[in-house]
């Protein structure tokens, strides 16, 4: 399908605008967008409001249809989603289905916790008294989101949110605010057919940073889920926290595996090429770090090294191209620092560099790269948004674990072992510090089911799955007198009368 055939099927026209939006496949100009100015955004997050106070009225089931219906149209318009995915954020055809395939999965999840937003009963300590949770709706929800999942982690916010009674105010990156049109233009959609939806439930403002730190500063918004990088979550934390706000942040990661003597090695380069140089090593969860165990490092290298040889990097539109386009020329350039400064800190390099120069002059495919390391460097520690895979080598479990822990990042982390010790070592206490733990898999590609997010400098968010819909609402504590005294708690005596 063309560009613009793909637009006509989301009803988009994106020829007006000060914002140009391009394409990394070739670096060409697919569109423009009108970006929202202060005022516009303002307008935007009191209609958000308006709609909360609404929606929150509407039966939790209800509210459920509503996401089941969304889903429905996900599902039929899959294919063009996914092509436009593939468009915009440049992973191929195959992961830009996938991530359409992660909304409708969460859209399923979220239906069925509509009817589950269940809280506790408590015993009292008083006579004739009974205590309560209740988990009530929080209000607008600011959600924004980074490029290279650009529709996805928004669903993973907005179905919960809309299924506890919320509605959701979206900034999508500036660099790929069609697809997110695209995906509000679906849920319109939905919305229509469900028919009485308040206006203004689903919201998305156009813009960049300042667009960004402005929805972090409204009280209207009192929860403000942000993914992104570290310096991004640096920025937009302590502007929620001035106001009390709350922030669900999912930030960088510096994930590794750990491949242990026992390990299938086959299978643990099928997992470690999938997600070190899938969606061209832009996941959160791409793989960065590998540690080897002395004893199979010289059959899995040269194993790895001769997988990589074999991934066509190309046009992510064409069957059988692994490897698509970085985002960018300035993140080509990142990865290109972070390689020469691997080369001076001793590292040996094995790919790397840039392809299809001649080709596609305007855009950034690069060769996944291997960085065998002596020592895990400044370097190795900092977050690098493109295809390099540190490789260093380990004698004893427990350095290989204390290595992974010593980074500031926390979100996935994997081992490649058939030794139960040393799986059950590793997921234990004092083994993984990170907020995805995983044996015999991959760093990458979670499912919607679990909690998704990670610790330290990854800002101990949790989204999508499990109980992470508690983030979504408010915690009402309530105790209910149905004697004729008044007994007070902790056995205080205050006689007045
Ligand atoms: C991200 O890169 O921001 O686990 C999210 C994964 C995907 C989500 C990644 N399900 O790799």
């Amino acid at each position: 399908m063309t560009h613009t055939a793909l637009f006509r099927h989301f009803g988009l026209n994106p020829t007006q605008g000060s914002m140009s939006v391009r394409t990394p496949i070739d670096g060409s100009q697919i569109g423009r967008v009108v970006s929202d100015d202060a005022p516009g955004i303002e307008a935007k997050i009191a209609r958000a409001h308006q709609a909360f106070l609404q929606w929150r009225e509407v039966p939790a089931p209800r509210r459920g249809e509503l996401v089941r219906l969304f889903g429905e149209e996900l599902r039929a318009s899959k294919a063009e989603l996914g092509q436009l995915v593939t468009l915009e954020a440049g992973k191929i055809l195959q992961e830009g289905l996938g991530e359409v395939q992660e909304m409708i999965d969460i859209c399923d999840f979220a239906v069925g916790l509509s009817r589950q937003l269940y809280g506790l009963t408590i015993a009292s300590e008083r006579p004739g008294h009974r205590m309560m949770e209740t988990w009530h709706p929080l209000g607008a929800i600011g959600c924004i989101t980074a490029f290279n999942f650009p529709v996805a982690v928004w669903a993973w916010n907005a179905a919960l949110a809309f299924v506890c009674g919320n509605s959701v105010v979206w900034k999508p990156s500036e660099k790929t605010p069609l697809t997110a049109l695209a995906v509000q233009a679906l849920f319109a959609r939905a919305a229509a057919k469900f028919g009485g939806v308040p206006e203004g439930l689903s919201q998305i403002v156009i813009g960049g940073r300042e667009a960004g730190e402005q929805i972090a500063r409204d009280p209207r918004l009192p929860l403000i889920s942000a993914t992104g990088s570290t310096a991004m979550g640096r920025a937009v934390a302590p502007l929620v926290a001035q106001r009390f706000g709350r922030s669900l942040l999912e930030l960088g990661g510096n994930n590794a595996m750990i491949v242990a003597p026992s390990a299938d090695l086959a299978l643990a380069v099928r997992a470690i090429v999938f997600s070190a140089v899938g969606t061209a090593g832009q996941r959160c969860t791409s793989l960065r770090r590998l540690f080897v165990h002395e004893s199979v490092r010289d059959r899995l290298i040269p194993a790895l090294q001769g997988a990589y040889a074999r991934i066509r990097i190309g046009n992510p539109q064409e069957d059988g191209v692994l490897v698509g386009p970085l985002i960018d020329m300035a993140s080509f350039s990142r990865m290109e620092q972070a390689l020469q400064q691997v080369r001076a800190d001793g590292g040996a390099v094995s790919g790397g560099g840039r392809v299809l120069a001649n080709l596609y002059p305007n855009a950034a495919y690069v060769r996944p790269a291997i960085a065998e390391m002596t020592q895990q460097t400044a370097i190795v520690k900092t977050e690098t948004f493109a295809p390099i895979l540190y490789v260093m080598t380990y004698e004893a479990l427990d350095d290989a674990i204390a290595l992974q822990n010593d980074v500031p990042q926390g979100l996935s982390s994997c081992i490649f072992t058939r030794d139960m010790q040393e799986a059950e070592r590793f997921l234990s206490v004092s083994g993984s510090d990170c907020g995805i733990a995983n044996v015999n898999i991959g760093p990458s590609g979670a499912e919607i089911g679990g909690a998704f997010g990670g610790e330290k400098e990854t800002g101990g968010g949790r989204e999508s799955g499990s109980d992470s819909w508690r983030a979504y609402m408010r915690r009402q504590t309530a105790t209910l007198n149905y004697s004729n005294a008044l007994p007070l708690a902790q056995g205080i005596v205050f006689d007045a009368v």
